[in-house]
């Protein structure tokens, strides 16, 4: 066993009892009440989803494991020569909590270089599909085409015990976890570079490697290791991670229910902002052939789009009542790397104009950017100008929280989800009493 993995089973056996008491012991006492608004109302800030792999607080944004973004950048062993850590520790961090030695990490690299290799039939699968399908599609049919592979599906055909299943859940996540960066590489190059492709180079580390199969020199490296860090968790109740993990709570292995919250991702109120940030911000430049806008324009263009009742994308959050410190974390990694780039001075003069107005305007109840309103210009400056490619890069980062979560949800053998649905009726029936 793996030192990670007998790491993970000493926490879980250290875990379970808190979850076996509460649930004994104090399983009656009551965490909130629900209201008519919040069950027609998407569940806004219903407690009902439990990790420990990350939690969101509104007005200071995640931490992963107790640590906000800057701490974890911080305490991660960093990748040499280089200014962010190895994607590889930060998924140990997500899945035990602890900071791993550089011995523990580089233990990781060399288990991910050892599952990497991506099958050949899931590349025989992507060329037969339209080139012009859309890349998340082919990012989610890639991981629904490995589910053939899942140790979970064998384990549990041979009868493994509830307690147990964690285990081929794991081996599952990691795999994914080895191959999504291959694959994510592959469709960029096969749609937007000619399919020509770069082989992996099992000397790199994930970040590393990524940006070599991309055929983008350092720092994109950086750029990799920061983007799917930030993008990993972002506590449960996320479309994507709820759907992951609530496809998993039927007992479906990691590549279906990976998938499954992949195509939740594909959303443009979720991970596709990025993309719609993108294109709002380019429509805009070519609306003024090529220039940046005067704040008067800029004005004009985003009481535009408000007032032909669309969303700012980029803007806004389910939770948050700030500026996203995932946004700020890629705006300082601009400003060391990108200040004067004329993209990025828009993004900025937008950061500066557009929360006035949207408080104006007097819908979202934050006003403040989320990650998607900064993720893109970085992708740009480095030469992925392919927006629709963006939120296959979330949906790599979010793999590694998501993943951690359902192997944690095995090991601590969390019910299938199954919440209550009422009639209009009841509630009128409610509302009236
Ligand atoms: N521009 C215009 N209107 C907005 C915005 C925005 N950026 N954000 C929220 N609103 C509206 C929202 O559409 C709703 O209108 P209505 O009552 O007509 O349905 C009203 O304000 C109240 O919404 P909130 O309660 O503030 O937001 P909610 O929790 O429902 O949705 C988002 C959260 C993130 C879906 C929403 O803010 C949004 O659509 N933002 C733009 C898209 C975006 O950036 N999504 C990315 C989120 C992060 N991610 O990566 O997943
Ligand atoms: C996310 O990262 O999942 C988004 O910010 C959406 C959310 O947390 O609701």
């Amino acid at each position: 066993m793996s030192k990670l993995k007998s790491t993970l089973k000493q926490k879980i056996e250290e875990h379970r009892p808190r979850t076996t008491r509460l649930l004994k012991e104090h399983g009656d006492v009551k965490i909130g009440d629900l209201t008519i608004g919040q069950a027609i109302g998407g569940a806004r800030g219903v407690k009902c989803l439990v990790t420990d792999i990350s939690y969101l607080d509104p007005m200071e944004g995640i931490r992963f494991r107790g640590k906000t973004i800057p701490e974890t950048f911080a305490a991660l062993p960093k990748v040499p020569g280089s200014d962010y850590p190895y994607v590889e520790g930060f998924w140990h961090f997500l899945l035990t909590g602890d900071i791993p030695t550089k011995e523990e990490t580089l233990e990781i690299v060399k288990d991910f270089q050892a599952r990497a290799e991506v099958p050949h039939y899931v590349f025989d699968v992507l060329r037969t599909l339209p080139r012009d399908t859309h890349p998340m599609t082919m990012f989610s049919t890639a991981i629904l085409a490995m589910q053939r592979d899942s140790v979970f599906v064998k384990e549990y055909h041979k009868g493994i015990g509830k307690m147990d299943m964690w285990e081929p859940m794991y081996e599952d996540a990691t795999t994914l976890m080895a191959r999504l960066p291959r694959i994510a590489a592959y469709i960029y190059r096969m749609k937007y570079r000619g399919d020509t492709h770069i082989a992996p180079d099992p000397a790199l580390d994930l970040g590393g490697n990524f940006a070599s199969m991309m055929g983008i020199p350092h720092p994109y490296d950086d750029v990799a290791r920061m983007y799917f860090i930030l993008h990993s968790d972002h506590e449960s109740g996320n479309v994507s991670a709820h759907t992951t993990h609530l496809v998993a709570s039927a007992l479906s292995d990691a590549f279906y229910s990976l998938s499954a919250g992949i195509n939740g991702l594909a959303g443009p109120l979720h991970g596709l902002a990025n993309e719609e940030v993108l294109r709002w911000t380019q429509n805009l430049m070519d609306r003024l052939g090529g220039k940046l806008p005067t704040e008067e324009e800029l004005k004009a263009a985003l009481w535009e789009t408000l007032n032909s009742g669309q969303v700012v994308p980029g803007y806004g959050h389910a939770v948050l009542r700030k500026t996203d410190p995932r946004y700020m974390a890629q705006r300082e990694f601009c400003l060391k790397h990108l200040a004067d780039y004329p993209l990025f001075k828009l993004v900025s003069m937008i950061f500066e104009v557009c929360p006035p107005i949207l408080k104006e305007h007097g819908k979202a109840k934050n006003p403040w950017p989320n990650v998607d309103a900064q993720s893109g210009v970085i992708q740009w400056y480095y030469g992925v100008t392919e927006y629709e490619f963006y939120t296959v890069l979330f949906g790599v980062g979010r793999a590694l929280g998501v993943l951690a979560n359902i192997t944690w949800d095995r090991a601590l053998g969390y019910p299938i989800e199954r919440p209550k649905s009422v009639t209009t009726a009841m509630l009128e029936e409610w509302a009236g009493k």
